[in-house]
């Protein structure tokens, strides 16, 4: 290939985001494309030992990137003074506001799971119950969140979520496949000037692309419907406290959080970062599923591919593609981590990928 090289900011972060973004990595470097990878802190651990979670220098080096692969961070539950999670922040300074979680799980015929899912969360990634306005009153008696829902936004976020219905659906390629489906996922009855607004919106994108099927859900009732009959669904589009718990519930169909990738998009930045979080639980004892983290690595390759001339970005998709499809197949045979069921550890399941995919 012929191209300059991809810069792609790696940050591990807390817990096992230490072990798996090094796999990830691994995968990337094996792939031969031109990917040059800078290092850069950030997190609980980065903030016990600079006062900083989230350094300039980091937010510098991530405005100056072609893409961030990220792992996890490990934020306290309860109040610290001057921190603020670094994952979040990152994605509002960079305008990260589409968050695309895939799930994808397709078991072999006789399987008495069988049930295909393919689907993708669209989760608003940048306001809701996530924009930081919080406030205690009455001498701590009283905690306030605000939710913030804006047209912009929630524009944004919803034509996103028609373009991959639609990107999805080309990609299905039979001629009988059904159209793309977007459900917009709401609790406007109760909700009625927040989640109202983003209904309305989204209700209005959608006139735009009539070739995609459109319809609405109450968040409760989505949950319910992803736990019980996940097959019915494409793409899911909601606000981003509703994204966040809706997409792991999700998770459970595509083999669990460890397998889960995630893509968090804006204009001019990119963010590649597992579904799962530090697991402190696990973290140190090289047992973590990276194959989320290369999951990652995947998207990140597609990334990459949409913003190359066609020559190389038709490599840099087989490369993509291969990934996922030695993804696919340690999956299905192993060696599994223990969250799998299996005894593998990090190092072994990731040997696995790399040598699928070289073959
Ligand atoms: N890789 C996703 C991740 O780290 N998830 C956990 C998370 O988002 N935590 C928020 C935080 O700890 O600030």
């Amino acid at each position: 290939m012929s191209a300059p090289p991809f810069t792609i900011l790696v940050i591990p972060g807390d817990g096992i985001g230490r072990e798996v973004i090094p796999a990830a990595v691994a995968v990337l470097q094996a792939t031969n494309l031109p990917l040059q990878f800078v290092e850069a802190d950030a997190g609980w651990d980065c903030f016990q030992r600079c006062g900083d979670a989230l350094p300039h220098e980091t937010l510098d080096a991530a405005r100056a990137a072609d893409a961030v692969l990220f792992g996890a961070v490990a934020s306290p539950s309860y109040p610290v003074a001057g921190y603020r999670s670094p994952i979040v922040r990152l994605r509002r300074e960079l305008d990260l506001y589409a968050n695309i979680r895939p799930v994808f799980d397709d078991p072999p015929p006789g399987d008495p799971r069988a049930r295909r899912v393919d689907l993708a969360v669209v989760r608003e990634n940048t306001e809701g119950l996530y924009a930081g306005r919080e406030r205690v009153e009455d001498g701590g008696a009283t905690a306030i969140a605000e939710r913030v829902i804006t047209r912009r936004a929630s524009e944004r976020i919803a034509r996103v979520a028609f373009e991959l219905a639609r990107a999805r659906r080309a990609a299905r390629r039979a001629d009988d496949a059904p159209p793309g489906r977007v459900t917009i996922v709401h609790k406007a009855n109760v909700l009625r000037e927040t989640c109202g607004l983003f209904r309305t919106i989204a209700l209005d994108v959608a006139q735009a692309y009539p070739d995609v099927q459109a319809d609405e859900m109450l968040v409760d009732a989505c949950a319910l419907h992803l736990a019980t009959r996940p097959e019915r669904f494409d793409v899911i589009v909601t606000t981003n406290l509703f994204g966040d718990i809706l997409s792991d519930v999700a998770c459970a169909w595509g083999g669990g959080l460890g397998l889960a990738p995630s893509a968090n998009l804006g204009e001019r930045h990119a963010l590649f970062e597992p579904v799962h979080g530090a697991a402190p639980d696990i973290a140190g004892k090289g047992i973590a599923n990276p194959l989320a983290a290369i999951g990652c690595a995947a998207l990140l390759l597609d990334h990459l591919a949409s913003r190359a001339s066609p020559d190389t970005a038709s490599a840099i998709r087989a490369w993509s593609e291969r990934i996922r499809r030695a993804v696919r197949h340690v999956r299905a045979v192993g060696p599994h981590t223990p969250d799998l069921g299996g005894d593998a550890a990090t190092s072994e399941t990731t040997a696995a990928v790399i040598a699928h995919m070289l073959t």
